[in-house]
């Protein structure tokens, strides 16, 4: 079915032929709500991508990582990829957060072994001053089409998520040109030109937003943005570089879908010092990387909002027994009974992790979770 404006939409669930239904697993979507599940649901970052042999045979069959995520089947059959393997509670749309600025006409392109690069960095003003928000049914045409196939494929199974980078991590790939170690380009900038840096911030807060509200519209059940430069800044230039666009981008979010709501999660990599503040922004679910513990994470901000995370992703390099003793502790860290806690690695899976290894971590929160949830029912009813 296509809408007034020629994009996919999915027939909203077909499944369950109830709007107020969400999925036949709405654990996710329920944790992020802090509301009870019998299970702690987990997904994984980069839970689609290069650490599965299917996903390589395919890149390698169509030519390259762009042509998966540019069309809508292909991208749907890689988000479907990790699900078939294990019984995740969430999937994610497969994209990458590169294609706003490659819409902004950037250049982007994806060298193999050194990541991706823009032809066109930002660097003067005068490209600065003359970028615009792309139409995300335009020149993301692919982006809400994925979402929409996706959903449908998916059946009502588990929910979708949607997703952006951050304006400040946008901002980093675009002025830096790819992935930097040091942040030369994009720091001279925030320190000599603010304004310039702001203009940038600026574009890229409504372009991330249109373009997730877009994901909203075609399907997505949860939103997340992607703050993975945001823990480079000191913490004066968090809050002056970052954090007010990404709260921008949540005020601005459609709250509620067919009767509803949409969850949204903010991830910020190395952002342990700030969680007050970020959890002030009105997202419901803060995502933490591993070096936060997750008790602490909770005793501050756990009464505001729920948690995601937070197994070290290289935990994933050791044999099976150790990855449950590993994501044990970090259940327990948060605290066993409790409800609030999305279980996810603190960064994107690597592409070293053997396969097997995932399928022991799902299946070690799904039965240390449940022994202890159903522990604490049967307390409960004493
Ligand atoms: O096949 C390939 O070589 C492509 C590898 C790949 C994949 C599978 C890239 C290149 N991006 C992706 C998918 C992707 N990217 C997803 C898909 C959904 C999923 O999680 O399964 C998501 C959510 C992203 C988001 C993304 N891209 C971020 C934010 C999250 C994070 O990892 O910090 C960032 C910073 C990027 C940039 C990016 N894209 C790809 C690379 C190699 C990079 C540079 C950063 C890095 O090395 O991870």
């Amino acid at each position: 079915m296509r809408d007034e404006r020629g994009a996919l939409r999915p027939e909203t669930n077909e499944a369950s032929g109830t709007s107020a239904v969400r999925s036949s697993n709405d654990a996710f979507l329920r944790a992020l709500f802090r509301e009870e599940t019998a299970h702690t649901p987990i997904w994984l970052m980069r839970q689609a991508g290069r650490y599965l042999p299917e996903y390589r045979a395919l890149r390698e069959r169509v030519g390259s990582f762009a042509r998966l995520y540019k069309n809508p089947a292909l991208a749907c059959e890689v988000a479907l990829m990790p699900l078939a393997r294990f019984p995740l509670d969430a999937a994610i749309v497969f994209s990458d957060i590169l294609t706003i600025p490659d819409a902004m006409g950037l250049g982007l392109s994806f060298v193999e072994n050194e990541g991706p690069k823009f032809e066109r960095p930002l660097r003067d003003e005068r490209a600065i001053r003359k970028l615009f928000v792309p139409d995300p049914f335009d020149r993301l045409r692919y982006l809400p089409d994925a979402v929409s196939v996706t959903r449908h494929a998916l059946a009502g199974s588990v929910p979708l998520i949607g997703f952006s980078g951050s304006p400040f991590t946008l901002a980093c790939y675009m002025v830096e040109g790819g992935v930097s170690k040091d942040y030369r380009f994009v720091k001279t900038m925030l320190y000599d030109r603010p304004d310039l840096m702001h203009r940038i911030l600026d574009v890229a807060a409504d372009a991330a937003l249109v373009c997730l509200n877009a994901q909203i519209e075609s399907g997505a059940q949860a939103v997340m943005v992607f703050d993975s430069c945001g823990g480079v800044l000191s913490t004066a230039a968090f809050r002056e570089f970052s954090l007010p666009y990404t709260r921008r981008i949540l005020e601005g979010l459609i709250a509620e879908k067919d009767g509803t709501r949409i969850p949204s999660i903010v991830f910020t990599k190395g952002g342990g010092a700030w969680l007050e503040s970020i959890a002030a922004t009105g997202c419901a679910s803060l995502a933490l990387d591993w070096m936060t513990e997750l008790g602490e994470a909770r005793r501050r901000v756990g009464a505001r909002v729920s948690l995601q995370g937070n197994l070290d992703p290289q935990v994933l390099f050791a044999a099976p027994e150790r990855i449950a003793a590993e994501a044990e502790k970090v259940i327990d860290a948060y605290g066993a009974d409790a409800t609030g806690l999305v279980f996810n690695l603190g960064h994107g899976v690597s592409q070293f992790t053997p396969p097997e290894h995932v399928g022991a971590l799902v299946e070690a929160v799904h039965r240390y979770s449940r022994k202890l949830k159903s522990t604490k029912k049967s307390r409960l009813r004493r």
